[in-house]
């Protein structure tokens, strides 16, 4: 069970996984709270990146098979996109 510090009990954080899949992201737009979990799950045979166009997020190279995880702490409409594959293109809205 994973613990995020300063959240109430009226808030527990829920767990979302983005599957990266076909070259494509699904789901292609994300809602979340800030404090919740956030997994994206490299199912492609190449890497793939998570990389906010904003730059307020961004991960390195995932490797197939492998996962990245992120813990959003502020609000906002946040387009990204993987920088190896500028056509995979998704939105993460943290509200
Ligand atoms: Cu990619």
């Amino acid at each position: 069970m994973l613990t995020v510090p300063g959240l109430t009990a009226s808030a527990r954080p829920v767990t979302h996984t983005v599957v990266m899949d076909g070259t494509r992201f699904e789901p292609q737009t994300l809602r979340v709270r800030p404090g919740d979990v956030v997994v994206w799950v490299n199912k492609d045979p190449f890497p793939h990146t998570v990389t906010a166009q904003s730059g307020a997020f961004g991960s390195k190279n995932i490797a197939p098979g492998k996962s990245w995880t992120y813990v959003p702490r502020k609000t906002g409409v946040f387009p990204y996109t993987c920088t190896l594959h500028p056509t995979m293109k998704a939105t993460f809205r943290v509200e």
